[in-house]
């Protein structure tokens, strides 16, 4: 167990708001833990993780040999992630290592691929649901689901109602795992959240947003960024209206894209474009003035086509329906331009 005269360290993905919520929520754990925003491709803070008794890691995982590094230190560690990923390496980890390993019972591994990380992380310090754990040697690792519904969680603060309690960390939780039909208030919490800086390690005065929000002492905060939420994504469709205008069609291997010339454009803003009869895919891309290089970006809005083997053609990768590649020139696309 933890004590108090402990050094936490917490290690987070800083880049969106479930690592971000999960930080939080650590932090209102361990209010002297010490935050530590990280980002894929930056430095591991080892020299932090050595002067640390016990070391958080939420929504990341490191490389295959730094996760076995970290595993192996003396130290109290807690990993909460959802990442397939992890949860592949973790098993084949705990296969791996000698029983000595699993008897350890100062680490403690929360993966689940159905829930964000920071559901995962208030169900694991504020919830009675069951995570994956490290317990004995014949049961290593369970990949049962912990139950996060609204009526196991206990609540955070005394008096706090326990579905007001958790409401914001599901809401954040469900758009990380892009279950957006959970609860119309997703998207828009989301959008309103994204109005605000609200990294923790970055902004300290956030806390007090984060800390209202999840014991629900100011009820109209998370109304709110609801409503602000619901400002943005007006604004967002009128924008997509407008950037659709622009669309054309490219014929490329076999299929038909719409496409569209921008940034920052998602998926959703070819809806009023996208026509399954026409189009098999959407394609958004730009030339990045920084790197001087075009960036594409590939989807199949019905998932109907794969289109990671395109994409893994032109050197890029992704998922089969998300996918992506970058390219020094045009001459790919022919006639089409
Ligand atoms: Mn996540």
């Amino acid at each position: 167990m933890t004590s108090e005269k402990d050094r936490v360290l917490v290690i987070y993905h800083r880049a969106d708001l479930d690592g971000q919520c999960s930080a939080a929520l650590a932090k209102l754990k361990f209010p002297e833990a010490t935050l530590w925003g990280i980002n894929h491709g930056e430095e591991i803070p080892w020299m932090q993780i050595d002067a640390a008794d016990h070391v958080v890691l939420l929504d990341f995982s490191f490389k295959d040999e730094d996760m076995q590094r970290i595993t192996l230190l003396d130290k109290h560690f807690t990993w909460i992630d959802h990442h397939i990923t992890s949860i592949e390496w973790a098993e084949k980890w705990a296969d791996e290592t000698a029983s000595e390993a699993l008897l350890r019972n100062d680490q403690v591994f929360v993966l689940s691929e159905t829930h964000a990380a920071c559901e995962l992380a208030y169900m694991h310090w504020w919830g009675k649901g069951r995570p994956l754990r490290r317990e004995t040697p014949d049961r290593p690792l369970r990949r049962e689901t912990p139950d996060t519904s609204d009526r196991d969680f206990e609540g955070i603060a005394p008096g706090a109602k326990v579905k007001k309690a958790c409401y914001p960390v599901y809401l954040l939780g469900r758009y990380d795992v892009w279950d957006l039909e959970a609860d119309p208030n997703i998207l828009p919490f989301q959008m309103g959240m994204r109005t605000q800086n609200l990294d923790p390690a970055n902004y300290p005065e956030s806390m007090e947003i984060w800390k209202s929000l999840f014991t629900g002492l100011a009820g109209h905060l998370e109304k709110d960024f609801i409503q602000q939420g619901q400002v943005v994504l007006n604004y967002q469709k009128q924008m997509n209206e407008r950037l659709m205008k622009n669309a054309f069609e490219i014929d490329w291997r076999g299929e038909r894209f719409l496409a569209v010339n921008g940034t920052e454009i998602n998926s959703k803003a070819f809806e009023t474009r996208f026509d399954p009869n026409i189009h098999d895919a959407v394609m958004a891309f730009h030339w990045d003035g920084e790197t001087e290089i075009w960036r594409f970006s590939l989807y199949s809005p019905n998932q109907s086509v794969d289109l990671s083997p395109l994409a893994v053609d032109m050197g890029g990768g992704g998922h089969m329906y998300a996918c992506g590649f970058q390219t020094k020139n045009l001459e790919f696309l022919g006639e089409n331009l």
